[in-house]
């Protein structure tokens, strides 16, 4: 037999190595949804590491108001339905947002319910993995409230978010998941607002999420539903978002 050359042989350490990094994070429940998808490996490490080294809950950098973007781009435009039209014409009167899944009071929530819970707001960074950003003031809820609200039981591990659907999409429009890190994080804001006003029809309205800690795309514009969950796995094809299906990661975290 032949000696397997230095190449095989680095492969395979680094293999057996990649193998135990991954029992190791698995056993600590670093492994995010999107392992077993395109990114793979480089996913677990990049995810588990933030998770391990960074501190818990930092807040990402706030900016001042004289420091406001004149333009902010857009990704993803409002769902060309007739519903969502209709629900435009009447400012958003009969949109609801709908709280369930592993939660002890399940909620239906107005845009007027949500208006009327405390006010929580930032001028914050927001950068798209396509290589623009934009500093904005986001004004919401923010989403430890609903979830307190809600009473998330303790065994959830994800919390889904679900777009008012749009036709020829999978499960029916975009949607995605956030860790309870992220969920819990005192700057994830259910944002209704702007830049001081309503928050405007490409962004999101009525209601989007922002997530400060990550690329743009794990800013859901459009909510409709939000589902607390401890499996990623009854969706798509079980990597947590639309967005791996798509070629994107599911982390998203800067
Ligand atoms: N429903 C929905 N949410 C979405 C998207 C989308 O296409 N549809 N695009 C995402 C991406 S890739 C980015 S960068 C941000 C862009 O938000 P903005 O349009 O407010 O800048 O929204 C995210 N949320
Ligand atoms: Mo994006």
């Amino acid at each position: 037999m032949s000696k397997p050359s230095r190449r095989v042989v680095i492969g395979a350490a680094a293999g057996a190595a990649g193998l135990a990094a991954t029992r190791l994070i698995q056993k600590y429940g670093m492994v995010p949804p999107d392992h077993y998808g395109p990114y793979g490996i480089g996913q677990t490490l990049t995810y588990a590491s933030h998770r391990i080294l960074l501190p818990k809950q930092t807040l990402a950098r706030e900016f001042d108001r004289s420091e406001i973007s004149k333009v902010a781009n857009v990704n993803g435009l409002p769902p060309p339905t007739d519903v969502y039209k209709r629900m435009v014409s009447n400012g958003f009167a009969d949109w609801r947002l709908t709280i369930d899944g592993m939660v002890t009071r399940p909620l239906t929530l107005s845009l007027a319910d949500l208006k009327s819970m405390p006010v929580s707001s930032h001028i914050t960074h927001q950068a798209c993995e396509e290589g623009w950003s934009f500093i904005a003031e986001s004004t919401g809820v923010q989403l430890s409230h609903i979830l307190n609200l809600a009473g998330v039981l303790p065994q959830a591990k994800y919390v889904f978010f679900f777009s008012i659907p749009e036709p020829n999409k999978p499960l029916g429009g975009k949607w995605g998941s956030l860790d309870m890190e992220d969920a819990w994080h005192p700057q994830t804001l259910l944002a209704y607002g702007m830049n001081g006003g309503d928050l405007p029809l490409d962004h999101g309205a009525p209601l989007r999420v922002r997530v400060t800690r990550a690329l743009g795309f794990k800013s859901l514009k459009f909510l409709t539903r939000i589902v607390a969950t401890d499996t990623v796995k009854p969706y798509g094809k079980g990597w947590g978002s639309s967005s791996p299906e798509r070629g994107f990661s599911w982390y998203g975290g800067i």
